[in-house]
């Protein structure tokens, strides 16, 4: 028997019977920007970023694996670029895998010790997340910043962690550039 594809990942087209969408406005995620709301000037319902992803298994499935696509879109608050909330898997030891698919970014990682550090990412860059990392990324370039990701369908998300205490350094526009500074 030949059939056809159940998902097609096509650039940034992820398509599926049934794709579930996320939009995060920035009145969702002001809290994880330093810069305060007041001094932001930017829209409440202005979009940081959207998750298009698909789940062939149940939620928690040991062994399955969930596909998903992240636009971030351009922008800053303050000078913090736009970002997204960024997690813990809720079992520590599941890996993931991220991929550049268009625009430019930087995927900002974060062990239990609070070290931090980034990677760059772009069309073709391919990022193994350990086990055990935290996961942020962010818009650097001018236009949409999209990339897909693969994960362990029992990984789960732990975004409590973060929102409590942040990463310990936060990824700035620095004379135009992009530079991982000490969380004020
Ligand atoms: C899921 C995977 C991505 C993120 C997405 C949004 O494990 O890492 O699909 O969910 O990039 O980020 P966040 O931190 O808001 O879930
Ligand atoms: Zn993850």
């Amino acid at each position: 028997m030949i059939v056809d594809p159940k998902i097609i990942w096509k650039g940034k087209l992820l398509k599926s019977d049934e794709v579930d969408k996320q939009v995060r406005t920035y009145d969702d995620v002001k809290n994880i920007f330093i810069t305060s709301a007041s001094l932001a000037q930017i829209d409440k319902d202005q979009i940081i970023y959207e998750v298009e992803s698909v789940f062939p298994v149940p939620q928690n499935t040991e062994g399955g694996l969930f596909v998903g696509i992240t636009h971030i879109h351009p922008g800053t608050v303050g000078d913090e670029y736009f970002m997204t909330k960024g997690h813990f898997h809720q079992i520590r030891n599941r890996s993931e895998i991220y991929y550049g698919i268009e625009g430019e970014g930087m995927l900002i990682l974060m062990d239990e010790q609070r070290n931090t550090w980034a990677e760059r990412m772009y069309p073709g860059s391919l990022h193994y997340i350990h086990g055990h990392i935290a996961h942020r990324t962010a818009n650097t370039g001018a236009t949409i910043f999209s990339f897909g990701a693969v994960w362990p369908a029992d990984a789960g998300h732990d975004y409590d962690t973060i929102s409590e205490h942040g990463f310990s350094k936060i990824l700035i526009k620095q004379n135009g550039a992009p530079a991982l500074v000490d969380r004020p």
